[in-house]
């Protein structure tokens, strides 16, 4: 199985992330921040990438720090697991409705971050968890694993549809993106050779 594990540690947090591409979206996220563990686990699930997550922050101060290392740590995960890229699909696209919000999300896993988001949240807050967090995950998630990630909300009226719709538009994006291409397995699918 295609897989990492990444330890991450500073004076605001204390990370551990083990992650399976080849998994079925098993997953037991603990980060201290329980808006952001129901998102990864939307992630995990939908992506099909086995997950454990673990994270210790400075919650205290807000949640800032704790979601913007995951992110990182999940990206370097994503980026380590994912080795030459060999057999990849490497492009994956997926519209996902939740009931009032539409959420696209489009990516590369091309070696080279790119962040377009647009998908602003009607409210501040999701219970205590700040929305503008959201963001910051997907850039953290896209600066450290390599990805060009495109995210817009077309449409929607509740912040806690949106960014939910968001984590598994992206999640089942990734699917298709890290997959095995059957068809072209043993090579990495760029015409420059490399990703
Ligand atoms: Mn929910």
């Amino acid at each position: 199985m295609r897989s990492a594990t990444i330890t991450r540690k500073t004076a605001e947090t204390d990370i551990s992330v083990e992650i399976g591409l080849d998994g079925t979206g098993v997953y037991d996220n603990q980060t201290g921040v329980g808006f952001f563990d129901h998102m990864l686990d939307q992630l995990a699930r939908h992506s099909l990438i086995d997950m454990t997550i673990r994270c210790t922050g400075d919650t205290h101060i807000d949640d800032h720090h704790s979601v913007e290392d995951v992110g990182i740590a999940l990206g370097q995960a994503l980026s380590q697991a994912l080795g030459d890229k060999r057999g990849i699909r490497r492009y994956g696209a997926c519209l996902l409705p939740m009931d009032d919000a539409l959420v696209r999300a489009a990516l590369d896993l091309s070696g080279r971050p790119y962040l377009v988001w647009n998908a602003e949240m009607p409210t501040q807050k999701i219970g205590s968890f700040d929305t503008e967090l959201v963001r910051e995950f997907f850039q953290a998630l896209s600066t450290h694993g390599g990805i060009t990630l495109h995210v817009d909300a077309l449409h929607g009226i509740n912040s806690h549809h949106i960014a939910e719709a968001a984590f598994k538009a992206v999640a089942r994006a990734l699917r298709e993106a890290v997959e095995t291409d059957p068809r072209k397995s043993d090579a990495v699918p760029s015409t420059k050779g490399a990703l």
